[in-house]
């Protein structure tokens, strides 16, 4: 059997990491590209790393930044991947409208550089490009593969110009490139500022009698939350396929903010009206209200189906929190052992 290889920009990532993980299970050689920065940024994938020199080492780690288009083409040419998984990107909504200009450089030039890097080495690669439900922004739901994008934010509209790049390089070039548009998913390795992780950390704390509130913004505002562990399957089974399509990614179901401070809280045995605050800094110029993902196409298509709902997501991040506190940080070796299937089970 041929081995493939991949390439992952964003590998450091939530999303990164867990999909590093199953392409190294599924005998993947995986390649990844990480930014420079001062200090360590590989937490997530530390417990995937082996000293190069070994034999049977089969992931490797190289430098490189979205906006940097002569390092990618470079990359490409050295790495010779199989698939890509563009992955990497400015993904914070809030940030995004502090750093318009550079969401877009990173967030949507990044793609073209990728693709361009792509068509003019001439390798036969696939590419997956990390869509997102923010293009649907004020679109109301069930959002689909054929709603309409109304993006409500920097990144949401960088999104939208790295979707269609996807789609003309598919079109004008014959290139196998696809489009996941994934719905929020979350997991205990979120990024600490998105509003789950955020929540759940809180909860944990004030349990701990470490903090006693938690300041947050918009709690109106409903979203589709999924499990990332299970949305990077439906990303490898999107490039496994014999055409090249676009599909939504989502569980069909949406709650409120408030609702998921509630799960989260509740599960910590505390009521959240008793540790929220509002704090205005954490409202966005333009909102979302409300999300909700129709993935019948990938259900029919892909086969794939998620199993996580959010209050289930709610207690297994809160859990993880607390793990986190009672001794050393939980290791993510051990959240890997957490598949889908058990994780229902908890
Ligand atoms: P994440 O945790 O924020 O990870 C983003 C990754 O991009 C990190 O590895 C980051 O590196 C890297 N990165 C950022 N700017 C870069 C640059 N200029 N050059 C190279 N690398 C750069 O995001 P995620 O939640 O895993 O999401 C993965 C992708 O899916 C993103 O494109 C996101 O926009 C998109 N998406 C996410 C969701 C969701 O709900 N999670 C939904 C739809 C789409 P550092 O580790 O050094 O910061
Ligand atoms: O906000 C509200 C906030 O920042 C969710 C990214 O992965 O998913 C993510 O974008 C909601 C919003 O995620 C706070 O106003 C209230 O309505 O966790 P979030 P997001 O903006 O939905 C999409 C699909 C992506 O593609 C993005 O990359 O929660 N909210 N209070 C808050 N949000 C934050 N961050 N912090 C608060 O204190």
């Amino acid at each position: 059997m041929t081995v493939k290889t991949a390439l992952i920009t964003g590998i450091t990532g939530q999303d990164g990491s867990y999909l590093a993980e199953l392409l190294l299970r599924n005998g993947y050689v995986v390649h990844g590209i990480v930014r420079r920065a001062s200090t360590f940024n590989t937490h997530r994938i530390d417990h995937l790393y082996r000293d190069p020199h070994e034999p049977d080492t089969r992931l490797f780690l190289h430098y490189g930044d979205l906006t940097d288009g002569t390092r990618i083409s470079a990359l490409l040419e050295k790495v010779q991947p199989d698939e890509v998984y563009h992955l990497a990107g400015q993904s914070h909504v809030r940030v995004s409208f502090d750093e318009p200009e550079f969401t877009g450089d990173a967030t949507g030039l990044g793609t073209t550089r990728l693709l361009e890097a792509i068509r003019t080495t001439g390798l036969p690669c696939r590419f997956y490009q990390a869509s997102s439900s923010e293009m649907f922004g004020a679109a109301p739901p069930p959002q689909h593969e054929e709603t309409r994008f109304h993006p409500r934010s920097p990144y949401g509209v960088a999104k939208v110009y790295a979707y269609w790049m996807t789609r003309n390089y598919r079109e004008a070039y014959g290139m196998y490139a696809v489009n996941g548009i994934l719905f929020n998913h979350e997991s205990p390795r979120r990024g600490p500022t998105f509003v789950t992780r955020k929540v759940a950390t809180a909860a944990a704390r004030i349990t701990a009698g470490l903090q006693d509130v938690v300041y947050l913004g918009n709690l109106d505002a409903r979203r589709d939350w999924g499990y990332a562990a299970e949305y990077v399957e439906a990303m490898w089974r999107m490039l496994q396929q014999d055409d090249p399509d676009d599909y939504v990614i989502a569980t069909g179901v949406s709650y409120s903010v408030r609702e998921f401070v509630e799960q989260c809280f509740a599960h910590a045995g505390l009521d959240w009206r008793d540790h929220v605050r509002f704090d205005e800094r954490y409202l966005r110029p333009t909102e979302v209200d409300n999300l909700v993902g129709d993935a019948s196409k990938a259900e029919r298509i892909l086969g794939w189906r998620p199993t996580v709902t959010a209050p289930q997501l709610a207690g297994i991040m809160v859990d993880a929190e607390m793990a986190a506190l009672r001794g050393p940080a939980v290791p993510t070796e051990e959240m890997t052992k957490f598949s889908p299937s058990v994780l229902v089970a908890q």
